[in-house]
């Protein structure tokens, strides 16, 4: 081909073959779709499914806003499970129903983003309708695109929530029945019902005026959330000619006969909410948090500062309802709290609170905590034989072990672990209460691992005790429990069926 020809079709943007590309694929999809070496260019959709057509607006509309590098699109399980094989932008593909459970957190974490959650009416209206409702409530500053084709797709044409009463499906065969399967699930209108929604539009892919229509309520959504505003759900209803049983003609032909009389098109929100700047949570002093006074804020200030030699501590502590397990935990978090840690306490018990299995989660750490849960526990505070035979082998390599008894059970397999077996409960009958077992256990483990200031514990807990004869018991407690450990726990003790080395 001649170079002057070669540069005019490049300048026209004219194909060799001689025709001109008046539009083209965006370049928010793939130029090569990988997920079938045969189909490279196709979609796996159906021929007349409205999935493709939603697919395009919604590239288009990230195209046209600039939002192609910001946009994470969460796909659900559906006939659009793949669709992150299309869009080429952030994708994360969640469990069925649970895409704006997922956009809600990817938002929350990266607010700067656009996220958007794409799903099928099975997916937001059956299995999801909680998610969904409750992230329109909360005001998510998500956009939602919601494809109402009325039939589970994917799975072969089960009844959806959004089914047509009398349409038939594989779970209906005799068409929907109001009396058995109720009445078709209308969502944007229940939506519209939240104070929270910013915009709620329903549209449809019947003809072409009305996929016009589809296309500018698509960019709303985008650019509501472009533009900070809250939670925008856009319902497309969209033809699936397959399991309709119907060609793409009559399947887009029977969205405006059939879906739209039961779906009425309407915009039923759209408002311009005041931007609220500040989202930050109201921040309070630990010392309001403890409800310590001026004289104890004092105190504090003054206490000589604990080294703290770890990054994150974590202990859980484990027994039965009655032990003082939670309150143990309890105590420690306060105590990491008054020494600047950030702390956090997860409590876990059976349905029986008295007598019942009981455990906690403690972390004490230098940084932001991530999650409260611990799977690996530096210390494990065994308070009966059933925690530590439950939890002993969690604990994490060279971690600490305090057991609640004067010796481990004859058949115990020690993990690889300090263990140090402490009759505490003992202890604590010989001061006066068993009650004060778990604050014997506190003694052993502040002195034992220095994770804490003792000074901190009985700060804590004078101002938790106020009968004088009981904190006086506790008082005993704790450095009896510190005591046992420097004058009766030999160093290396590890190996021996007692919990001691010999
Ligand atoms: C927890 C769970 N339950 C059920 C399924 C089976 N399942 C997969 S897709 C689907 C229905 C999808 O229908 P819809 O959301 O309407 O999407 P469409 O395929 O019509 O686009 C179901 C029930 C699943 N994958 N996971
Ligand atoms: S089964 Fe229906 S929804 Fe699924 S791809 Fe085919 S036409 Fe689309």
């Amino acid at each position: 081909m001649p170079e002057d020809r070669k540069a005019l079709i490049k300048e026209l943007e004219i194909q060799p073959n001689g025709y001109e590309i008046v539009h083209a694929k965006s370049p928010v999809f793939y130029q090569v779709y990988e997920r079938k070496d045969e189909l490279k260019h196709q979609t796996h959709y159906c021929p007349g499914c409205g999935h493709g057509v939603a697919h395009k607006l919604i590239a288009e509309a990230i195209e046209d806003l600039g939002l192609q590098d910001r946009t994470i699109f969460v796909s659900p399980v559906g006939c659009s499970v793949f669709a992150d094989y299309y869009f080429d932008v952030g994708n994360v593909q969640a469990a069925h129903g649970r895409a704006p459970a997922a956009a809600t957190a990817i938002k929350r974490t990266c607010p700067d983003k656009i996220v958007i959650s794409y799903q099928g009416d099975g997916d937001l209206a059956a299995i999801g309708t909680a998610e969904i409702i409750h992230a329109a409530n909360r005001g998510e500053k998500i956009t939602v695109f919601f494809v109402n084709n009325a039939i589970y797709g994917m799975t072969g044409g089960q009844m959806a929530p959004t089914t047509l009463v009398g349409q038939k499906s594989t779970t209906s065969p005799w068409g929907r029945r109001p009396e058995n399967e109720g009445y078709p699930l209308h969502m944007s209108e229940l939506l519209a019902t939240l104070e929270a929604p910013v915009y709620v539009e329903r549209v449809a892919l019947s003809d072409n005026k009305n996929v016009m229509k589809a296309r500018k309520a698509v960019r709303k959504a985008l650019q509501n959330q472009r533009d900070g505003l809250g939670f925008s759900f856009v319902e497309i209803l969209s033809p699936c000619p397959t399991i309709w049983g119907k060609d793409p003609v009559e399947a887009r032909r029977w969205v405006g006969e059939k879906l739209i009389p039961t779906f009425p098109l309407n915009v039923f929100r759209d408002r311009k909410p005041e931007l609220c700047r500040n989202n930050e949570p109201p921040q309070r002093l630990v010392s309001d948090v403890l409800e310590i006074s001026a004289k104890d804020e004092a105190t504090l200030t003054n206490l000589p500062t604990h080294p703290h030699h770890f990054r994150d501590n974590t202990i859980k502590i484990a027994g039965f309802g009655g032990q003082g397990v939670l309150l143990l935990g309890q105590l420690l978090t306060e105590m990491g709290m008054r020494e600047g840690l950030e702390v956090s306490w997860l409590p876990s018990y059976g349905p029986e609170m008295r007598s019942g299995s009981a455990h906690c989660h403690v972390c004490l750490s230098k940084e932001r905590i991530g999650s409260p849960l611990i799977s690996h526990p530096d210390v494990l505070i065994a308070m009966n034989e059933i925690s530590l035979r439950k939890f002993a082998s969690q604990i994490s390599p060279g971690g600490l072990i305090l057991y609640n008894r004067d010796s481990l059970p004859a058949d115990f397999a020690i993990p690889q672990a300090r263990v140090f077996c402490i009759p505490a409960a003992e202890i604590a009958d010989k001061l006066g209460s068993t009650k004060v077992t778990n604050i014997v256990l506190l003694g052993a483990l502040l002195e034992e691992t220095e994770c804490l200031s003792p000074a901190t514990a009985m700060g804590v807990l004078e101002t938790k005790i106020k009968k004088v004869d009981l904190l006086e018991i506790d008082r005993q407690a704790l450095a009896a429990g510190r005591n046992f450990i420097d004058t009766s726990v030999r160093v290396g003790a590890v190996s021996q069926p007692d919990g001691f080395a010999h």
